[in-house]
């Protein structure tokens, strides 16, 4: 038996210092969760470091190593937090070079071999480690694992990728027993999250879609595959009896095949819970549907994202997004979430790869012009793992490798755009909220009344006062990390990058029954292959 302590970095640097910052989600990181419970299911000893609501303290991770001694340390990371990751690498093989450290998440799995070149990490898993970890704790020899690249000598090896998992009910219940509810209760966001503590919960994994700022098949392949309704709602009869309140499902398409989240909604109506929920990561305009949403109300959601991005169709066309998900059925989307009585809530882009400054005022004026309760505005950023990232680091046009750079709230400027500087940047980014928050009457009223009705009037006030005073964005400063200097450095410059392309989740042809517009897996049995992202010019594939 393996002791394994897993950590997740802080998000402090991420979401403070700038308007969105009010609304900064505070959850049990679920990629940790879902890799402990496989792990805990082969007999290893697991526990959980979430530092993500804590400012960033290699002391605090120093005094736990020394407490829980264990044999394994796997760090998560997204691309903000992967300096923490080399910071903490470091500091493990300073406390104990026998530790095995291990990374795996969105940015490792991006970059294996350019993560482990930049760190002290033994291993880094690609996509879904979800059994591959387990194996890895069992001590089973690291060639003979699917899915990872690992040191041998000066040489770094990779074992392939690993098919995705067909059948997601066959994983056990995510281990969110290891995180303390009342941590998350206490540092909710009263703005973000109505009845805290919230946990996060997946009912499905993957995308059938090619957005090319979108890094989420690199962990979750391409493909759609999901849980029973039995199983989703016994996954939140778990989380309720654990004492969560609040759900936000991080599906990436969870509206997408309707006759399936429909299903969801009356095995959760059928569970009783009380438990409510957001679909507050976003769901694409054109899968709305009333029908849906009253059912999703009826279930305890009482708030949809929709991923706008752009008030122009040529733009949204351009990274991939457009066709179906239209400005038109943008406005539609949101009559009809309204019309179900579902608070919403819009996340928009600024510069996207052919944004103009004329494209960004159409974008603010259709931002303005929904009845929206929430709204959100982002920098675009090609994060590793990205095709747009892909691209610009082919052409040379990477301004930083520095990860502590990257944030959708970063005022850093990325990459060279070809039509937009760094100014005419946060100069978007300040007059977007301006026009659409402040100068919006309709806005304030909507939420002036909605703050009545739900009795968060107070809370609406507070967070409203802290809005007003914050910046746009934010002049993201380091952390305050343990060895810097000592961090194995990798140039970027004019290096291919180790993982360009992603799995597949692909239903074999016999069985091809098609639930909506013939894009969306119905069945459970998928064959696995690799996909380069240099082929995918298709906005969505249409073999699934
Ligand atoms: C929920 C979510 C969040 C949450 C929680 C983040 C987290 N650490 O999980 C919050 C709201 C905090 C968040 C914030 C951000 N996010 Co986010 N988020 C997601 C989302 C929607 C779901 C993640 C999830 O829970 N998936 C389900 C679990 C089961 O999958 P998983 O986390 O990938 O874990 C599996 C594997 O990756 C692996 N694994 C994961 N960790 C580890 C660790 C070890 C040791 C091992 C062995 C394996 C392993 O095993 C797990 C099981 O198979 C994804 C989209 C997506 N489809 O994944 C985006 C996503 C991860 N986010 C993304 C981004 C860009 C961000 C932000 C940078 C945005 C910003 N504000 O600038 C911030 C970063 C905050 C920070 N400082 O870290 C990108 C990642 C790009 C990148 N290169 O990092 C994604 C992929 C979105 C996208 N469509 O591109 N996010
Ligand atoms: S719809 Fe686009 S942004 Fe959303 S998960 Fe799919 S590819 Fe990513």
């Amino acid at each position: 038996m393996a002791k394994v302590l897993l950590i997740n970095p802080s998000y402090v640097t991420t979401y403070s210092g700038h308007k969105a910052s009010i609304a900064s989600p505070l959850f049990p990181v679920l990629g940790l969760s879902a890799i402990a419970a496989t792990a805990m299911q082969h007999g290893h000893q697991v526990s959980v470091l979430d530092l993500c609501y804590l400012p960033y303290d290699p002391q605090t991770i120093r005094q736990h190593i020394l407490n829980e001694k264990p044999d394994i340390v796997g760090i998560t990371a997204t691309t903000p937090g992967m300096n923490q990751l080399r910071d903490i690498s470091v500091l493990i093989k300073d406390i104990a070079p026998e530790i095995r450290v291990v990374g795996g998440g969105p940015h490792p799995a991006s970059m294996p071999r350019e993560t482990l070149l930049e760190s002290m990490l033994d291993v880094v898993f690609i996509g879904e480690a979800d059994y591959s970890f387990a194996e890895y704790c069992d001590g089973i020899p690291l060639k003979d694992i699917k899915g990872i690249f690992y040191r041998d000598g000066d040489q770094i090896v990779s074992t392939g990728t690993r098919p995705p998992i067909a059948n997601l009910d066959d994983l056990p219940m995510p281990a969110w027993e290891l995180f303390d509810a009342e941590v998350y209760r206490k540092h909710a966001s009263r703005i973000y999250v109505r009845k805290a503590p919230q946990a996060s919960v997946e009912f499905s994994r993957g995308c059938v879609f090619k957005c090319d700022y979108c890094a989420s098949k690199m962990t979750m392949a391409l493909g759609y595959r999901k849980k029973s309704p039995q199983r989703c709602a016994e996954e939140i009869r778990k989380l309720y009896s654990l004492g969560f309140r609040e759900l936000l499902v991080v599906d990436d398409i969870f509206t997408s095949d309707q006759e399936w989240a429909a299903k969801v909604c009356d095995a959760i109506i059928e569970a009783n819970t009380g438990m409510i929920w957001t679909c507050s990561n976003g769901i694409r305009v054109e899968s709305s549907n009333v029908d849906l949403f009253r059912k999703m109300k009826k279930a305890g959601c009482y708030r949809v994202a929709f991923g706008f991005e752009s008030g122009n169709d040529e733009i949204l066309k351009a990274f991939g997004k457009g066709g179906k998900a239209s400005v038109a059925q943008g406005r539609e989307a949101v009559k009809q979430a309204r019309e179900a009585n579902i608070d919403t809530q819009g996340s928009f882009m600024l510069g996207l790869t052919a944004d103009t400054e004329a494209t960004m005022i159409d974008t603010i004026n259709y931002a303005r012009e929904l009845p929206l309760d929430m709204i959100r505005f982002a920098n675009t950023i090609g994060f590793p793992g990205t095709e747009m990232f892909n691209r610009y680091h082919a052409k040379g046009m990477v301004a930083s490798y520095d990860w502590d750079d990257y944030s959708f709230y970063s005022s850093k400027s990325l990459f060279t755009h070809a039509e937009l500087t760094e100014e005419v940047m946060d100069k978007y980014m300040a007059l977007a909220y301006t026009k659409t928050i402040w100068l919006n009457p309709a806005f304030v009223l909507r939420r002036l009344w909605r703050g009545i009705k739900t009795g968060d009037i107070f809370w609406d006030a507070y967070y409203a006062i802290k809005f007003a005073f914050l910046p746009a964005v934010s002049n993201r400063s380091a952390s305050n990390y343990y060895a810097r200097d000592r961090w194995p450095v990798y140039d970027y410059q004019g290096q291919a990058l180790s993982r360009t392309d992603y799995q597949i989740a692909r239903k074999p042809v016999a069985d091809n029954q098609s639930i909506v517009n013939n894009e969306y897996i119905a069945s459970s049995k998928y064959i696995a292959n690799n996909k380069s992202l240099a082929d995918n010019k298709s906005n969505a594939d249409t073999v699934y």
